[in-house]
């Protein structure tokens, strides 16, 4: 708690009053960009502005304000290559962006199975707790945009699915209408709405389909980018031994639409273990007990 109070000190001393807001404009993006599977480090990397990258993973264009703030979270566990790589990726596409944004990577300690939906929570309530953000993006460790044109922003009336286009699918192509994998962006009034994901889904998969339909029982319907926007890189991995495929999700997405006004971001439960301002993320890390 120390460390949040001197964070919110840190920020009261920040005014951007006599700034004019943000303009949509495409003068500072590149469009597709043309990294390959070899992307330690791209060139368009290497144009981020480190000294404006506040302590935590917070950046806040210099020449205009947006009304609008952005937090990425990324529900994480031992995949630091490429955390690496989307790090660098995103602050150097969302300062093109002109965003104010904060990145949160969220970790899960051993030995408990992944649980991607309860660190999503987790996420949007440690940076609720920290700024007062207006939009959300969950995002996966291992994909990566490809056109920055992909505006890292929310749409207001529902959410939002990033990709369009994922170099891990035949042809790129999304494997069914509802899917909404890999990244996904609600406001903070959306999230609200669906009550935030499950956090029942231990292991791997289940979990955005529940997202799913948590979205449609509050009449919310999903909306895309046109397909050449929403392109992304799927770095490749191997599989993870403690994120194997839960072999309830289909039995729990069958109670999914009846469970989600009491199970969710309304009965998370969990103990935060770390939390550090690293130069250009948060780090979160959790323990939560594994339900029977
Ligand atoms: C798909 C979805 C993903 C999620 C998952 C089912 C796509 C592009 N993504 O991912 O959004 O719905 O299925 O659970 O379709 N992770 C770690 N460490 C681990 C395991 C997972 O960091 O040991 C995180 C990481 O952010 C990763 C994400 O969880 O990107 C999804 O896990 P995955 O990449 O193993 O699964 P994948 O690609 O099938």
């Amino acid at each position: 708690s120390d460390v949040l109070q001197q964070e919110t000190i840190h920020w009261s001393s920040y005014t951007d009053k006599d700034l004019a807001l943000c303009k949509k404009t495409i003068r500072h993006l590149h469009g597709r960009m043309n990294t390959s599977l070899d992307v330690k480090a791209t060139d368009y990397d290497k144009q981020i502005v480190l000294a404006d990258i506040k302590y935590g993973g917070i950046y806040r264009p210099r020449d205009c304000k947006q009304k609008d703030s952005v937090a990425i979270v990324i529900p994480y566990r031992d995949r630091i290559e490429h955390l690496n790589i989307l790090i660098n990726h995103l602050h150097a596409m969302l300062q093109r962006q002109k965003l104010y944004y904060g990145i949160y990577v969220v970790e899960m300690s051993l030995p408990v199975q992944f649980n991607r939906g309860l660190l999503a929570n987790a996420g949007f309530m440690t940076a609720q707790s920290i700024g007062t953000y207006s939009c959300y993006i969950i995002h996966d460790v291992d994909l990566l945009p490809l056109n920055d044109f992909n505006e890292y922003k929310c749409s207001p009336n529902n959410p939002k699915h990033l990709v369009t286009k994922n170099s891990k699918f035949k042809n790129d192509a999304l494997p069914y209408t509802d899917y909404i994998g890999g990244v996904l962006a609600l406001t903070t009034e959306q999230y609200y709405r669906v009550n935030g994901f499950s956090n029942l889904y231990f292991g791997w998969g289940g979990e955005d389909d529940d997202m799913h339909l948590r979205i449609k029982a509050r009449n919310f319907t999903i909306v895309r980018n046109a397909e050449h926007i929403g392109v992304y890189l799927a770095l490749p991995h191997n599989g993870d031994s403690s994120n194997p495929p839960n072999p309830y999700r289909d039995l729990l997405l069958q109670q999914g639409a009846y469970r989600m006004n009491v199970e969710g971001l309304s009965s998370i439960s969990y103990i935060r273990k770390s939390l550090e301002f690293r130069q250009l993320y948060t780090w979160v890390l959790i323990d939560c007990v594994e339900s029977e």
